[in-house]
């Protein structure tokens, strides 16, 4: 089914589509317990306290109630579906191996609200989530059997993954998700593009990049949210998001296994393209669970022309 942006033939509701596609039924429980979690994220995000937690996250950074909370939520989703193995979450420092009744089936890596230091300027967050067979977390992001990310918006949006193709679901009245567009595709040129990072900190080829894609008329869009500015280059279908290696940071800032895999795994089903800058994200084998990497990631055209200007200057 095609369904056009914003119609769908009648409404298929998540649970239904993922039937529908006759994937694992395992899969498809933990899909639903990751979705359900979202309904009581978007509650604390709407009530919660923005203050601090008093604790620091998986990186040393100071974490904020929501983070914690959220990332409790999810963990209780995630133990509570009988299918996870092994989880790993970038607000909890220690890799989670799951005791309860379970068939280990899955290992699920996630970010459970991404951008959180946006909420108290009322921006938008989303929630990142990696999935993996098995019990294995260190495994490159090629291997993901479904990723997704449910952006807390105007409009609760979720958009996944599994291998075919990449769909798009809106959260309705009854706070259940409805499919919205199926098959979502990165077709054209990059109408927006999103520097991350400090300009004065790019290396050459980076700033022969920026002042390229500068010329190709597209217009900046930046909120400092990652799920957002991913969102917003995946549904006008083409753009270009960056957070590039920095002259005092070459890793540049962005966590591999919680935030670069999953939105590499769903940019690639969807046509486009994702790389450190000299290979693809998805081929980067992890070493630690804290690893970061440089990111470009969007439209092929432009992922290539920033692989180019890399090769050549730096
Ligand atoms: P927080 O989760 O600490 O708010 O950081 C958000 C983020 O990891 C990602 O969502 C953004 O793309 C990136 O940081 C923005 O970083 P800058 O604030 O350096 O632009």
């Amino acid at each position: 089914m095609n369904a056009e942006r914003g119609k769908t033939r009648f409404q298929i509701d998540l649970r239904r589509y993922l039937r529908e596609q006759s994937i694992d039924r395992d899969l498809i429980r933990l899909i639903c317990e990751i979705s359900d979690a979202s309904k009581y994220i978007i509650n604390s995000i709407r009530t919660g306290d923005l203050g601090v937690a008093g604790t620091s996250n998986l990186y040393g950074e100071k974490q904020l109630a929501l983070d914690v909370l959220s990332d409790r939520i999810i963990q209780k989703r995630l133990k509570f579906s009988g299918v996870v193995a092994n989880i790993v979450s970038e607000e909890t420092p220690e890799i989670i191996s799951v005791s309860e009744p379970s068939n280990r089936r899955y290992s699920v890596l996630f970010d459970p609200l991404d951008g959180s230091s946006l909420v108290d300027v009322n921006l938008a967050v989303g929630t990142i989530v990696s999935i993996y067979e098995g019990e294995s977390v260190l495994q490159a992001g090629r291997n993901q059997v479904a990723a997704l990310y449910i952006l807390y918006g105007p409009r609760t949006t979720m958009v996944l993954s599994f291998g075919s193709g990449v769909h798009e679901f809106a959260m309705n009245q009854l706070m259940d998700y409805d499919l919205v567009t199926e098959n979502l595709t990165m077709a054209g040129p990059a109408r927006v593009y999103s520097p991350g990072g400090m300009r004065s900190r790019y290396s050459s080829g980076t700033e022969k990049f920026i002042q390229y894609i500068e010329n190709t008329g597209a217009k900046l869009r930046y909120s400092g949210g990652f799920v957002p500015d991913i969102n917003q280059v995946l549904i006008k279908r083409g753009g270009l998001f960056m957070y590039p290696h920095l002259t005092d940071s070459p890793q540049g800032k962005l966590r591999t296994l919680f935030e670069l895999n999953p939105m590499a795994y769903l940019i690639e089903q969807a046509g486009g393209a994702a790389s450190t800058g000299r290979q693809p994200i998805l081929d980067v084998v992890p070493q630690a669970i804290d690893d970061r990497a440089p990111i470009f990631i969007g439209s092929k055209a432009e992922v290539a022309m920033a692989e180019k200007f890399i090769a050549e200057h730096g």
